[in-house]
Formats: C-alpha cells, sequence, structure tokens
C-alpha cells in the first residue's frame, strides 16, 4: 500500500490561518523507504548521471509500459520537446502549426529551435482544430506540433493524413497522456515523435523529467546525440548536442513510481468520478469527457463556466477557501507578452473564449474525498 505524504512536514498541505489549504497538484511519491532502498547503491558507486544503470533500466521499463519501440529519457519535458525539434533538422525560419492553448513550453520550444509558431485554433475537447490546420499551411511549413491536452487524444487519423498529403512532420506533445491509451495503443507511438513530461505536478513523474519516444535505433542514436554533447566515447564526439540527460536520481524516482502506476490512476480516477458526479447537472458548467476511445490518465479535471466573469468568480471563491484552482491555460501561447501579435493564426475563436472561461481543479491521487465535495460546493 502506497503510503501518504507526512502533512506535518509537507509544505503544499499546510494550514495558513487554520484554513486547509489544497493546491492544483501534488506529486506522488513512492514510500520514502522503497526510495532509500533504490538510491542506496548510488552510495557504493558515485555514479550519479551520465546514463547510468537507472538510466538503462527506466528506458527499459517505461519503452515496456508506454508500448513504443524506442524511448530515450531527458532531464525534463521540455527538453524532449526542444531536441526532437531540432532532430528534424528543419531550415531556419521554417513553420511549424501547433496549438496557443497548451503550456508556454510547447511554443517556446518551437522558438528556441529558431523557428515560427504558426497557431490554430482548438476544438470542443481543448486538442487542435485538425479542420483548420490546412488553411495556414505554406511553402514554408514543415511540421504539426499537437498537444494531447488535458489528456484528451487528438485526431491523430487525420493529422496523420494531413501531414501525409503535404509532406509534413508530426510531434505530438504527449506531456498530459502519460500511459493513456487510444484504440487500445500506446498514446507514444503516434506522429514521427511523441513527447512526455515526468514534472513533479504530472501522473508520472521522476521529480523533473522527460522522454521522447520514436520508432527507430538511428532516430534514437541521434537522440542520445543531441541529449548528451555528441559524445560517444572519450575521444569521439560525432555531432554537436546539448545537455539534456536524465540523472540516476530521477530515473530511481522514475523506477519507484512506475511501480505503483496502478494504484496511481485509480485514486485518481475515483477522484475524477466523485467531481464528476458532484458537478454533472450542473447545465451552466461543461465538464471535460473522455472519448471512448481513450484510456485515459485522469491527469486534470477541468471545468469550463458560463463567462470570464464568472470563471473570475468562482476563481476567487475558492481561492478564498484556499482551494488554488489554475487557469490552465490562459493566457493563450499566442498572448504571451514576449511575442504576442507576432505570429500568424487563424481567427483563434474557441481557444480565446476556452482560455477565458476554463479552471483546472485540484486532482492529485491522495486528494481526500471530503475536500471534493467541498470544493464541489463551493463552485
Ligand atoms: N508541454 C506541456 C503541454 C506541458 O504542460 C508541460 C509542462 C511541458 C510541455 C513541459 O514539461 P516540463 O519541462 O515541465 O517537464 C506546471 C509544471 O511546472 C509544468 O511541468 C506543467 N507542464 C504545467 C502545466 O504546470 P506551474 O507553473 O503551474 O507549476 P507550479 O510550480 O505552480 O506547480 C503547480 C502545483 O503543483 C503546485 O501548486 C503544487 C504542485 N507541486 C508543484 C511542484 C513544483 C507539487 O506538488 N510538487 C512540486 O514539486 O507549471
Amino acid at each position: 500500500m502506497k503510503k501518504g505524504l507526512d502533512t506535518s512536514k509537507n509544505r503544499f498541505a499546510s494550514t495558513v490561518n487554520q484554513k486547509k489549504e489544497i493546491l492544483v497538484t501534488r506529486s506522488s511519491m513512492p514510500p520514502i523507504e522503497e526510495y532509500i532502498e533504490m538510491i542506496r547503491p548510488l552510495w557504493d558507486s558515485h555514479w550519479l548521471t551520465n546514463m547510468g544503470t537507472y538510466h538503462k533500466q527506466l528506458e527499459q521499463n517505461l519503452a515496456a509500459y508506454l508500448e513504443t519501440e524506442y524511448i530515450s529519457l531527458t532531464s525534463n519535458g521540455h527538453m524532449a520537446l526542444e531536441l526532437s525539434i531540432q532532430s528534424m533538422k528543419f531550415p531556419a525560419g521554417s513553420e511549424i502549426i501547433t496549438t496557443p492553448f497548451t503550456f508556454i513550453s510547447t511554443t517556446h520550444a518551437i522558438l528556441r529551435n529558431g523557428l515560427i509558431p504558426i497557431f490554430c485554433d482548438i476544438k470542443e475537447d481543448y486538442t487542435i482544430d485538425e479542420d483548420k490546420i490546412e488553411d495556414l499551411i505554406t511553402e514554408n511549413t514543415v511540421a504539426i506540433l499537437p498537444v494531447h491536452v488535458y489528456g484528451n487524444i487528438c485526431n491523430i487519423e487525420k493529422i496523420h493524413n494531413i501531414a501525409y498529403k503535404y509532406d509534413l512532420k508530426v510531434i505530438y506533445d504527449a506531456a498530459h497522456a502519460f500511459g493513456e491509451k487510444y484504440h487500445g495503443q500506446g498514446v507514444g507511438r503516434f506522429g514521427d515523435l511523441s513527447i512526455f513530461s515526468f514534472h513533479a505536478t504530472k501522473v508520472y513523474n521522476t521529480i523533473e523529467g522527460g522522454a521522447i519516444c520514436c520508432r527507430d535505433r538511428k532516430k534514437w542514436e541521434e537522440l542520445y546525440n543531441l541529449k548528451n554533447f555528441g559524445i560517444r566515447s572519450e575521444e569521439l564526439v560525432v555531432s554537436v548536442g546539448a545537455n539534456a540527460k536524465m540523472n540516476e536520481f530521477q530515473a530511481a524516482m522514475g523506477l519507484c513510481n512506475l511501480r505503483h502506476m496502478e494504484e496511481e490512476i485509480e485514486k485518481r480516477k475515483i477522484v475524477w468520478e466523485h467531481y464528476s458526479q458532484l458537478l454533472k447537472n450542473r447545465p451552466e458548467i461543461r465538464l471535460n469527457t473522455y472519448s471512448q476511445d481513450i484510456e485515459p490518465n485522469y491527469a486534470y479535471f477541468p471545468i469550463l463556466l458560463e463567462s470570464e466573469e464568472k470563471r473570475k468568480q468562482t476563481y476567487a471563491r475558492l481561492l478564498e477557501h484556499g482551494v488554488h484552482a489554475r487557469k490552465y491555460f490562459y493566457p493563450l501561447t499566442s498572448d504571451a507578452a514576449c511575442f504576442k501579435n507576432k505570429y500568424r493564426s487563424v481567427p483563434l475563436v474557441k481557444a480565446r473564449d476556452y482560455a477565458s472561461r476554463v479552471l483546472v481543479l485540484p486532482l492529485y491521487a491522495d486528494l481526500e474525498m471530503a475536500d471534493v465535495d467541498r470544493i464541489a460546493e463551493l463552485i
């Protein structure tokens, strides 16, 4: 049985003004003894990073768990994205069609590769509207970078067909979709590449961490070089690369947490279903429902309120009672102060509307039912 956190020592569960603070999520951690046992050998070997035993073991275990042929671990999800794009060797200034309804990392990864993000609108499930992608394609378009937002899987088939028709690459940002299946297949298998985030706030964490799923050994080698300075042996540097390796403490955390995934997802499901039960009869609140094609991971619980004003009131009311809901993803990344109005897009009608009304409620494995009751009551 997985132990809960020691709440007396946990700042996330501290009490402020006698009020129980509930944050939007809380990292799941293995029992401390399990992690200590896992890291103890590191004190013997003194081997802390640079593709050690745990790094190798976790790559194997995750490839099996995620049902992907090859997987390359990285220091975080963002570097997984940056290196995925870099590995495609697109000419500078090329355009990548993406969604603005995402964490800023997705857009930054494009820009930090010297490429241009072109923003597409989204549809009811918050993922990219595949029917609007073709309107944005020009001779400079090289790829599509969709996001499986909140674990809702994009329209894989249509995106694949568009990419095939125009000879574009597809890189999926699957940061929210760890362990999910679409039509019975692990989501890491889709597109030319798919990336995951194993950040502390995710369904599965390696403290910080990420991974890139790919189809062949050649790509895996290329990604290895990119995350390890291109170093292949003491005297051989084969290409220019960054340092984006996952270290042994992260990998050890990943090995431990992976053992508890079934329980993690089961507990999240219970919380998710309890919220749904309490809020489903409120016609003014739209809940996120997973499509039948998905085996979900219950990563997030977004609700869509009637208006921006209602969202503001609900956010403030929850906060007043110590409940930290979050406006993921407001503002749209296309509206980030650093590049507002700089890049081309179709009219972002839905993305803008949803960003102004969405609120993500607290959801984590050990969230108590009484807290869910209280949050639903406050809403
Ligand atoms: N693509 C997408 C679509 C993403 O959503 C993300 C990350 C990425 C790419 C990039 O992956 P990484 O490079 O991050 O691996 C959080 C996360 O930092 C970020 O990973 C995540 N998306 C994003 C959606 O959410 P913030 O700014 O909301 O984090 P913060 O520090 O406010 O934490 C949120 C809550 O999580 C806290 O209130 C409490 C809890 N928490 C936080 C930390 C840091 C814990 O329980 N333990 C912790 O250690 O960005």
